[in-house]
């Protein structure tokens, strides 16, 4: 089997001028995620569950296993050398290194270290996220907050780790979707899901349904429609919500679903982060032949506005996102969109059902 370092190996000897820097920022991750997968495994038995008695930038408390996989994805990209900046959601500020070894690096990183981390305590799956951006200030130099607030467009690279029943990194340069299983017994991830797709249509939905009497007109009415009987669509669709918007996404990518997190009356930006979040979640969807929007627009050309910025989330299985995006056009008052619903199959407008 192909390990993930062979296999990137390969593709960047594909490309004129490579110079493996990019081999060795993805390195870099892995080491990191390597070790909070083993920390992850003993949790129980090590005192590392609970919180850390801080909080973060967006106020939410942080557990000791955030913190613990903050540090150590920071620590290995700073010890690669290939990264002169981070942001990340544990952290206010964003970390821009000053040293000469850090500031050669071309790569700047945006991420989630440990997402979905309420569900530590319950064996539930959670998960790493990862957005890589080539640098705009000059390589040698210190990176600038430019750099960072790069629209998704921009992404040289994005990617989860699943901590799960088995351990996944899924990844894309823009070039289609991969994703390698880890083999602790030799440390190693390797190559088990190439050319990964999402199915264009899936019988799954994943939303935090409690939230439903805030949830905006197109929302609730989306909702009802997954909830209705249509034999032509397999509906009624089933409920798949374990709030870890990676173990949420990555089922959903292999079997088909959609996963929405909207913006309420209350957060109408809804709860998730554009940079570490959306972003690197939408490029993996379009890549596997999906799509990520916030309702009305793609998310990965949003320009993102400051490093913690959070945006409504529609994602996973094209013709479900298409679906719910029709909903919202529809339910949104002076919108100026064009109204209606349109048919599963053959895309034309129909009567609203
Ligand atoms: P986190 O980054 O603090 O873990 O928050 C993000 C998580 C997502 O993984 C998940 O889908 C969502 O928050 C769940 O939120 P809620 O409990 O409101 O449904
Ligand atoms: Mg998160």
């Amino acid at each position: 089997m192909k390990t993930l370092i062979e296999f990137i190996h390969q593709k960047q000897c594909e490309i004129p001028y490579a110079t493996g820097e990019f081999t060795q920022l993805i390195n870099d991750l892995t080491i990191a995620a390597k070790i909070v997968n083993r920390e992850l495994t003993k949790a129980g038995l090590t005192d590392i569950l609970g919180e850390s008695g801080e909080s973060n930038v967006q106020g939410e408390v942080q557990k000791k296993l955030d913190v613990f996989a903050d540090q150590h994805f920071i620590k290995a990209l700073k010890n690669g050398g290939q990264c002169c900046a981070i942001v990340s959601e544990e952290l206010d500020e964003p970390v821009i290194f000053d040293d000469e070894f850090s500031m050669k690096g071309k790569y700047v990183v945006a991420i989630d270290p440990l997402d979905g981390s309420s569900n530590i305590e319950v064996n539930v799956p959670v998960g790493s996220i990862f957005s890589v951006y080539q640098r705009i200030s000059p390589v040698g130099t210190r990176a600038t907050i430019e750099d960072l607030l790069q629209p998704g467009v921009e992404q040289h690279a994005a990617g989860y780790i699943t901590y799960g029943s088995s351990t996944m990194l899924v990844y894309t340069t823009g070039k289609g979707v991969n994703g390698f299983t880890y083999d602790p017994s030799v440390g190693l991830f390797l190559l088990s899901h190439p050319d990964m797709k999402i199915p264009e249509y899936g019988a799954m939905y994943s939303i935090n349904e409690a939230n439903y009497i805030y949830f905006p007109e197109g929302v609730k009415k989306y909702i009802n429609y997954c909830q209705e009987h249509d034999k032509s669509t397999n509906r009624p669709y089933s409920t798949r919500y374990i709030g870890s918007l990676v173990a949420d996404f990555h089922r959903n990518m292999i079997r088909g679903g959609i996963y929405i997190y909207p913006g309420t009356e209350k957060n109408p930006d809804g709860k998730l982060r554009l940079l570490y979040e959306c972003n690197p979640v939408g490029f993996i969807a379009e890549q596997a032949g999906g799509k990520a929007t916030d309702g009305f627009k793609r998310i990965l050309e949003i320009k993102p506005k400051s490093l913690h910025q959070r945006v409504p989330f529609f994602t996973g299985s094209v013709l479900m996102v298409d679906k719910a995006m029709e909903f919202m056009s529809l339910f949104l008052e002076n919108s100026g969109r064009p109204k209606g619903i349109y048919c599963d199959y053959c895309r034309k407008p129909q009567e609203q059902q």
